[in-house]
């Protein structure tokens, strides 16, 4: 019988591995840096971090598939794409990735699967490790200096639900510069928060 740790330390390193192979030189540097913070804020609200762990190292991991390789993937394993997503294929890394944690790399927990799905839009009423993981995404030391980040990182480790409102704040006003269409469920998501 193995220990809690000696299993997690097991997944760890084969999916290491894994995100390795996959992943570019940079993305690969995020996903460890994600893992590590999601990993630090489980500590901090009295969440397992061996899972917050996980999360963090698998939450990209079909981010560098091709744009046609994510949508003929999304096909192949009746994945819908919305309108938005159709439009930018990058959103779908999420939804192919929490179908890949399972299926691909053998994760089992509920939990860790919806934390990969909603890592880029968010959700309204989300769990510990669904705002954990958002979080991280966005204040991990390698991410360059985004707007509100200082106060992001000082809110990730006080209030989570006020840092998400601060995170959803500046990805909005990111996307209406960008004049990029938003998702209907990060509209929703931002609407849930904002009064946090
Ligand atoms: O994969 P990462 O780069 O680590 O981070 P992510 O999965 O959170 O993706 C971040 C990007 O997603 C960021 O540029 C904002 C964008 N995003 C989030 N919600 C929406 C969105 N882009 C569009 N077009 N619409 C959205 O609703
Ligand atoms: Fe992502
Ligand atoms: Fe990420």
């Amino acid at each position: 019988m193995m220990t809690e740790r000696k299993q997690f330390e097991e997944k760890a390193k084969e999916l290491t591995a894994s995100m390795k192979k996959e992943l570019d030189e940079k993305r690969f540097r995020h996903t460890l840096s994600v893992a590590h913070t999601a990993s630090a804020m489980a500590m901090c609200y009295g969440y397992d971090p061996y899972k917050a762990y996980l999360a963090g190292l698998l939450h990209d991991c079909a981010k560098c598939i091709s744009h046609d390789k994510k949508l003929s993937l999304c096909v192949k394993y009746g994945i819908d794409a919305n309108t938005v997503e159709e439009k930018n294929p990058d959103l779908l890394h999420a939804k192919l990735g929490s179908y890949l944690a399972h299926a691909k790399y053998g994760i089992e927990d509920e939990e860790i699967i919806s934390a990969i799905l909603y890592h880029t839009t968010g959700k309204p009423a989300m769990s510990m490790l669904e705002k954990i993981i958002y979080i991280a995404d966005y204040i991990e030391i390698h991410r360059k200096s985004l707007p509100s980040m200082e106060k992001a990182r000082r809110l990730a480790f006080l209030d989570l639900n006020a840092c998400m409102k601060v995170i959803l704040e500046s990805t909005l006003s990111f996307l209406q510069e960008k004049a990029a269409p938003v998702d209907e469920i990060t509209r929703e998501t931002y609407e849930y928060y904002k009064n946090a």
